[in-house]
């Protein structure tokens, strides 16, 4: 680590011990939960769920971090208002936090709904408004993806290495359907149009959490949505920047916690990606 780096360990527990611990367990406490949720709810729209346990795992989390070090900020996608403007809001008051622990507790939370097994909890910790821990953790799969900055992505314990395609004819790409229907979706169904006959292929599996995690993994070549949440990408976006990938916004420009139209890839298609869904968009 760089000597103007943050220290990593407060009172013996390292940061990223402590994101994945919470991850670990959060994500055990999910899975014993699958087919038994009692409470489901819609937020900002009807394609907007949450359930009793996406809060109980945030509490989890929160309870656990606020432990360890009860001087840090927290951001989680359940203790923010619902829609795109509280989220931009909960995170522009945070950003300037020393240290700001950014969680999702269950990114896919429609997959967790229907047992469809791609979900994931999601933890970052950002020291000055830059991600310098990223925990994806997937339960079906029992895979945990850690990243520390300047030390490299693992996934249980290998490093991750972003894939090697370097052109979009030879790539496997995902995206997302967003839940605005009236911005977003319209957006993002001309890029798949526009995308989806030049590619090896595309995935819409649900979590971009998750997805970012699987480019970090060179699982997938690349990675575009739109109207995410900083809860939904900032620990992906070190997965994959620590796996020696890309992360920027939909115009290129580089990745900061206020992204929300994010493209992720291995680097070597990223151009052309970004060509192509600023080409689709008109922008
Ligand atoms: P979630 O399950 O935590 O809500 C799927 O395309 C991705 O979009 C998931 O990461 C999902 O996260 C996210 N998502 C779902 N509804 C959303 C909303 N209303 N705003 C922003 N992101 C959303
Ligand atoms: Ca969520």
């Amino acid at each position: 680590m760089e000597a103007n780096q943050p220290e990593s360990v407060i009172g013996g527990k390292s940061f990223t011990a402590v994101a994945v611990n919470c991850a670990a367990k959060a994500g055990e406490w999910i899975k014993s939960k699958l087919g038994n949720i009692t409470q489901l709810d819609t937020k900002y729209s009807m394609h907007d769920l949450v359930t009793e346990v996406d809060k109980g795992a945030e509490r989890m989390i929160r309870n656990l971090i606020g432990t360890h070090f009860p001087t840090h900020s927290f951001l989680g996608e359940e203790g923010v208002e619902p829609g795109p403007e509280a989220s931009a809001r909960a995170l522009k008051e945070k950003s300037e936090a020393e240290y700001l622990w950014i969680v999702d507790p269950v990114d896919g939370t429609t997959n967790y709904v229907h047992g469809f097994p791609f979900y994931s909890v999601s933890i970052a910790l950002a020291h000055r408004g830059q991600v310098i821990v990223g925990v994806v953790y997937d339960p079906s799969r029992d895979e945990l993806f850690v990243a520390e900055r300047g030390k490299g992505a693992y996934v249980h314990g290998r490093k991750m290495k972003a894939s090697p395609e370097n052109a979009l004819n030879q790539s496997l790409l995902a995206t997302g359907f967003p839940a605005d229907q009236h911005v977003a979706l319209p957006a993002n169904l001309k890029s798949i149009q526009a995308l989806a006959p030049q590619v090896r292929n595309l995935r819409v599996a649900g979590s971009a959490a998750l997805h970012l995690a699987y480019v970090a993994a060179g699982r997938l070549s690349g990675f575009w949505e739109y109207n995410l949440s900083s809860w939904d990408i900032a620990a992906g976006s070190l997965l994959v920047e620590e796996a020696g990938g890309r992360m920027s916004d939909i115009g290129g420009e580089p990745y900061h916690l206020g992204v929300r139209n994010v493209v992720a890839s291995n680097g070597l298609v990223h151009d052309a990606l970004v060509a192509e869904l600023k080409a689709a968009s008109g922008t």
